[in-house]
């Protein structure tokens, strides 16, 4: 659990947020900045730092992780009606990837036909 770590804040109700799922495993919120009607965050409870931290170069990965963080976007893309019309997924990792907050979390936008492939 990283102290200074905003999202570990925000799974403790340290810090509000709209939550719009909750599991054992993962929570998922609103983005503060959305950047399309539906904007969600899909974080795992685990404080992992980024996807390179989850599959280090040499060591256990944690394929488990990821297979169950893709299964609660798929829930929760059919919760949120962003299923049949479909949704975009995105994983920042690190600074040059667009990465702000350093704890694994998923990007759900939806709501709208979004513009561009990849951004
Ligand atoms: P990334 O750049 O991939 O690390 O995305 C971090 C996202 O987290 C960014 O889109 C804004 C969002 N965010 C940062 N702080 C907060 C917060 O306190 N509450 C919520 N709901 N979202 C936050």
């Amino acid at each position: 659990m990283g102290h200074d770590c905003i999202f570990c804040k925000i799974i403790k109700n340290e810090i509000p947020s709209e939550r719009v799922y909750e599991d054992d495993f993962c929570i998922c919120i609103r983005d503060l900045h959305p950047q399309a009607k539906v904007h969600l965050l899909v974080i795992p409870k685990v404080h992992v730092a980024s996807l390179e931290e989850a599959f280090p170069a040499a060591g256990v990965g944690q394929e488990e992780l990821l297979g169950k963080l893709m299964k609660a976007v798929t829930a929760i893309a059919r919760k949120q009606a962003l299923l049949p019309g479909g949704f975009r997924t995105v994983i920042n990792t690190n600074h040059e990837g667009g990465q702000s907050v350093f704890h694994l979390h998923l990007h759900v936008l939806g709501g709208e036909t979004l513009r561009g492939r990849f951004a």
